[in-house]
């Protein structure tokens, strides 16, 4: 049976191939999660959405490259190229994302101080982006994620979900990884015991 709710985790130009932090394959997704739109009741779009100057880009950050990390008041913090600049092209969801039929769109990583791979939680963990009550408030138990990147927005929000008692799959072929480091591997065994439905 189809979840209640389709959340597409930031399908956006600079994800994708030609982009500033392009994911390998990322555009290939885009003809399944079409279909996943069409065949979903409720559909979520996240857009990552970045201020000029973000804490998690690696040129804010005197010598530091991107793919780096640094520590910061709430964590390690990977370090990015600029990307998903607010209003910019980078941030626009990619052209062939059929996205009109999005009931909410979740925009994350606005503050300069803090990064959000997580649809729900700021990476201090405790922000709440306000998802988690939306969806309770609209009576949707059963949600299912795709997107980019598996190993971190994806993966982020997937772990999220679980723990707020979503009833959670993550649809892995509409789905491409970073891989940094071997995040792929951890994230994906992190989902699987956090009892993450991987299909
Ligand atoms: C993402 C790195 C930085 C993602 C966003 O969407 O997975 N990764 N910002
Ligand atoms: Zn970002």
């Amino acid at each position: 049976m189809a979840a209640d709710a389709l959340i597409v985790i930031d399908l956006q130009n600079d994800f994708c191939p030609g982009g500033a932090l392009a994911v390998a394959g990322g555009d290939e997704v885009v003809p399944l999660v079409n279909d996943l739109i069409r065949n979903t009741e409720h559909v979520i779009l996240t857009q990552d959405w970045h201020p000029a100057g973000h804490s998690s880009f690696a040129s804010t950050h005197h010598g530091k490259q991107p793919f780096e990390a640094i520590d910061m008041p709430y964590g390690t913090q990977a370090l990015w190229p600029d990307h998903c600049i607010q209003g910019s092209r980078g941030a626009d969801f990619h052209t062939g994302l059929a996205w009109s039929k999005a009931e909410l769109v979740i925009r994350k990583g606005f503050r300069s101080g803090i990064d959000s791979y997580s649809a729900f939680f700021e990476n201090d963990r405790l922000t709440p982006t306000g998802l988690a009550g939306y969806l309770r408030e609209r009576g949707i138990g059963e949600i299912m994620l795709v997107g980019l990147a598996t190993d971190f927005c994806v993966a982020y929000s997937a772990l999220d979900a679980v723990k707020q008692g979503f009833a959670t799959s993550v649809r892995l072929d509409g789905c491409r990884a970073i891989d940094l480091n071997g995040s792929l591997d951890a994230m994906m065994g992190a989902m699987r015991d956090a009892g993450v439905k991987l299909l």
